[in-house]
């Protein structure tokens, strides 16, 4: 006897539908006609049935605090981090694990069962990572979280804050973090980058950098990051988030840059709706992107993965945690439009998120496996993407977690009102 079954979900790359039986958790059988009894049986309607989005970059401590106490008006990432220095002096664990809850909740509404968030250590109490270590805690039964040690002023801004680095690693951070293009000079900035990685090698994490998020060309610390990876043998447990700066590199640097890459395994996190408005602030015209070459990279079979980097915050004043929404914006920043493009967009939310997060083979719609999915208002990824499609059904371990009626809108324009519907 089957806990579930889902009929009719359009599963397989021809189009095709099968049933998905599923017992104690786990999938327990995939198959067209499944004809196993069960407790309760959900009608996919034939729509798209995806793995769980993964969010592969986001700060959950800063989410919901836009405005607080001020916005940040000229849209810098250099104002977004004096106006979070000031909400921070304000913060308690009970503030930062009613925002995050919040925010994990719109995420999960979307979809996403696999969150990396970056948590601010500056703070020499710690006060948003004990809060974080919390809410991971109640949330662990139904949605996995993993937290990174996040030094947002620099690690070798104060005297204090490796050894705050190195107290949230004990607490529970799952990577660790850096900032190295906002050290004070570009040897302090290595010299970061060899603590971060030193304590995950310390302390068996993974790494995950704010790595050259700025519009200077000169600006070059993934190639320490890459190096670091590879001589230590981390490789594909050491992630480069941001990288926008990659955006202003000459051809020859970029081109010799990405193959060192490509060797070491680094894994490339991209936010394109945050790094499209941060970015080319001190442009006048022609202003550029400042998306880092996620085209060139996927091309190259570089793990890039998608983040939504914040959700109303001091950095950005929308959001509201669908990874559709990133997808799209990374379809139009990226110009990533011929229809295989799109369909590797639509993996950067998915499977290549799950490898930046290193889930292993424990992701993924097949027997065996946890079962989490997502029943999307779609036919498939294409279609999921251009309209933003509603995820009405997800799923967490064999349970329910999310459910979503997709808008119903009736027209009318002198002849009967009639349904609308956006298949062509
Ligand atoms: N902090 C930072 O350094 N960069 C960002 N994009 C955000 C916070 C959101
Ligand atoms: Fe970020």
């Amino acid at each position: 006897m089957l806990d579930l079954i889902i009929r009719n979900a359009r599963l397989r790359e021809d189009g095709s539908c099968v049933d998905i039986g599923i017992s104690e958790g786990k999938f327990a059988e995939i198959t067209a006609g499944l004809s196993a009894p069960a407790h309760e049986t959900i009608d996919a309607m034939a729509c798209f049935v995806t793995p769980p989005f993964v969010e592969s970059h986001v700060h959950l401590d800063t989410a919901l605090t836009a405005g607080e106490p001020r916005w940040n008006e000229s849209g810098t990432l250099f104002e977004g981090i004096e106006r979070w220095s000031e909400r921070k002096a304000t913060l308690t664990e009970d503030d930062v694990v009613r925002r995050a809850t919040k925010a994990i909740e719109w995420e999960v509404a979307h979809g996403v069962l696999h969150i990396r968030s970056h948590v601010d250590v500056c703070d020499p109490t710690l006060t948003a990572m004990r809060a974080m270590i919390k809410v991971k805690q109640s949330m662990a039964p139904l949605v996995n979280i993993q937290l990174v040690a996040f030094p947002q002023d620099g690690i070798l801004s104060s005297d204090t804050v490796p050894a705050q680095m190195e107290e949230a690693v004990r607490l529970g951070a799952d990577a660790v973090g850096a900032i190295p293009h906002y050290e004070l000079t570009r040897e302090d900035g290595v010299e970061s980058l060899k603590i971060a990685v030193g304590l995950a090698e310390k302390y068996g994490r993974l790494v995950d950098v704010h790595c050259d998020e700025i519009d200077d060309e000169q600006s070059r610390f993934v190639e320490v990051l890459s190096a670091l990876a590879l001589r230590t043998g981390l490789r594909d447990r050491v992630t480069a988030s941001h990288t926008t700066a990659m955006h202003s590199y000459g051809g020859a640097y970029a081109s010799k840059l990405l193959r060192f890459c490509a060797r070491s395994g680094l894994n490339f996190v991209a936010n394109p709706l945050v790094n499209i408005h941060l970015q080319g602030r001190f442009d006048t015209y022609p202003k550029r992107r400042g998306v880092t070459r996620i085209k060139e990279m996927a091309a190259m079979g570089i793990n890039v993965s998608l983040g939504h980097d914040d959700i109303l915050d001091p950095w950005y004043p929308m959001g509201c945690g669908s990874m559709l929404d990133v997808a799209h914006m990374a379809v139009h920043a990226a110009q990533m439009t011929g229809r295989d493009e799109m369909r590797t967009v639509f993996h950067m939310v998915t499977d290549a998120g799950a490898r930046t997060l290193y889930l292993g083979t424990s992701y993924g719609i097949v027997v065996g496996n946890p079962a989490d999915l997502v029943l999307l208002d779609a036919v498939d990824e294409l279609d999921a993407l251009r309209r933003q499609s509603a995820a009405r059904v997800v799923i967490s371990k064999g349970r329910v977690v999310a459910r979503t009626t997709p808008a119903v809108t009736t027209v009318s324009l002198g002849g009967s009102p009639h349904g609308v519907d956006y298949a062509r």
